[in-house]
């Protein structure tokens, strides 16, 4: 009776995850889903621009026009992250204020906007990391076609070395590409419809996107010598639905076309050769010109960034006759919006980057979790099961950790609530909540949780 009685008063052990002490913490945005100002100071009009204003792409008409007013607001914006106690801040640069036509004149407003804002960083003991490309492409550039365009990855290295040169004596660490598999592929289930034509394209794209990609790393190596440059990626494990032989070659295959394809192609300098032999077959894509590979050879990241938020289920299937891809199974997608919550998947991942690339330096560049529900109740926003999801991701990031992977540094998708694409408005990933109507900035508990996570270094469980 009475040893029961202990056992129940005896406090529950706490379970303490210490991080190294240069760990890095640090949140993440893009440029088009917070900037606004979208014709201001010069800039030049995006393909979001576009797509938002003349096409109504996104849900209920909303467009980035404004976003979050972050161009405005970048000051009080950047002590917020003070606050937080942010040692990192992943943003992107958007091309068209620097360019506003892709290419050709410089937009001095636009280097004056990101000057100020690392400026802002620098001086809040901030680590800058910009992203050169977000997706919000030069309409210009898209009128001739954009990254189908031969001279695409040209048109990019131009505007690379415009930035390494205004930003590089005092940004060290640089992206060049995010998600180049979503920017590619996934726009086409958002935009358009997989077709033989579309595919085909999405393709080509995505090679002229690597090759893009490797020449701003060869621009960045005589402009930045000392500077590290990596790639942000959305990985996504694809785990077979069943053990059939037909599953499990389908998730074989859905893995080499969203994860693999990139993964080789900036480590190695190559493509998985039965991802090659399936397009060529079914799409006659993608075209690679002599030299390209040996581009691609000799321009490799110094550091890989991972952007993870679910998995894939995949099942072999004859639904999708155009490419024979692979049925993803996908469980209920209303809650949270980025899917089902599946840290392993995770693990998965940087052990496999771990592998199978020679231990390099990885960056969770984007994790997080949107809801379509939150809102201030009595002055506070309760986001606890936000709060859950990066506790059990952080948890996983410490046993990566503890297995000798050099995950360098984690970094939350996102800090404010944000337009999240064709979805709009809704989905809200922030740690800090934004009314889209005031624009008003409120902390939500979670990033009242992660500021604490940030200053004593370790995840309490
Ligand atoms: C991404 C996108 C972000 C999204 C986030 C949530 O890189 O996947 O860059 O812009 O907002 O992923 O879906």
């Amino acid at each position: 009776m009475l040893k029961q009685k202990l056992k129940k008063d005896k406090p529950k052990p706490r379970i303490i995850r210490l991080f190294p002490k240069e760990f890095i913490w640090g949140g993440a945005t893009s440029a088009y889903q917070i900037e606004g100002a979208y014709n201001e100071d010069g800039k030049g009009e995006s393909l979001w621009d576009f797509y938002a204003n003349h096409l109504q792409i996104i849900k209920d008409g909303a467009t980035g026009n404004i976003a979050i007013d972050h161009y405005h607001r970048y000051r009080d914006d950047v002590r917020m992250m003070k606050g937080l106690g942010l040692k990192a801040y992943r943003f992107s640069i958007s091309w068209t204020r620097i360019l506003p036509s892709g290419i050709g004149p410089v937009n001095e407003k636009g280097i004056e906007f990101y000057q100020n804002l690392i400026t802002e960083l620098l001086a809040a003991g901030i680590e800058p990391i910009p992203t050169l490309y977000h997706w919000d492409y030069p309409k210009a550039l898209a009128d001739q076609s954009g990254w189908l365009n031969r001279k695409s990855p040209e048109w990019f290295a131009e505007y690379a070395k415009v930035c390494f040169q205004a930003f590089g004596d005092r940004v060290r660490t640089w992206i060049t590409l995010n998600e180049p598999w979503v920017d590619a592929f996934a726009s086409i289930y958002w935009l358009q419809k997989p077709t033989v034509d579309t595919m085909t394209r999405a393709v080509q794209i995505a090679h002229h996107q690597i090759l893009g990609h490797c020449r701003a790393i060869a621009a960045f190596r005589e402009l930045v010598p000392d500077g590290k440059i990596g790639i942000a990626l959305s990985m996504i494990p694809s785990y077979r639905a069943t053990d059939s032989k037909a599953d499990k070659a389908a998730a074989i295959r859905y893995d080499q076309f969203v994860n693999q394809w990139f993964l080789e192609a900036v480590f190695r300098g190559t493509y998985p050769r039965e991802m090659l032999e399936f397009y060529r077959k079914k799409l006659s894509a993608p075209m690679i010109l002599p030299g390209d590979l040996e581009l691609m050879k000799s321009h490799f990241v110094d550091f890989i960034g991972v952007n993870y938020y679910t998995r894939n289920i995949i099942k072999a299937s004859q639904a999708e006759p155009i490419m024979e891809l692979e049925e993803v199974e996908r469980p209920d997608l209303s809650w949270p919006h980025s899917g089902e919550i599946y840290p392993q998947g995770l693990l998965d991942i940087l052990v496999r980057i771990n592998r199978d690339y020679q231990q390099p330096d990885i960056l969770i560049t984007e994790n997080g979790a949107g809801f379509y529900d939150e809102s201030i109740v009595h002055g506070q926003i309760d986001d606890y099961r936000r709060i859950d999801f990066l506790k059990q991701h952080i948890k996983v990031v410490h046993k990566a950790l503890k297995k000798g992977i050099k995950v360098r540094g984690y970094l939350v998708w996102s800090i404010f609530d944000n337009l999240e694409w064709v979805f709009g408005f809704e989905p809200r990933f922030g740690i800090i909540y934004v009314d889209f109507q005031t624009l008003n900035r409120t902390w939500k508990q979670s990033a009242f949780w992660y500021q604490k996570l940030i200053r004593t270094n370790e995840l309490i469980k």
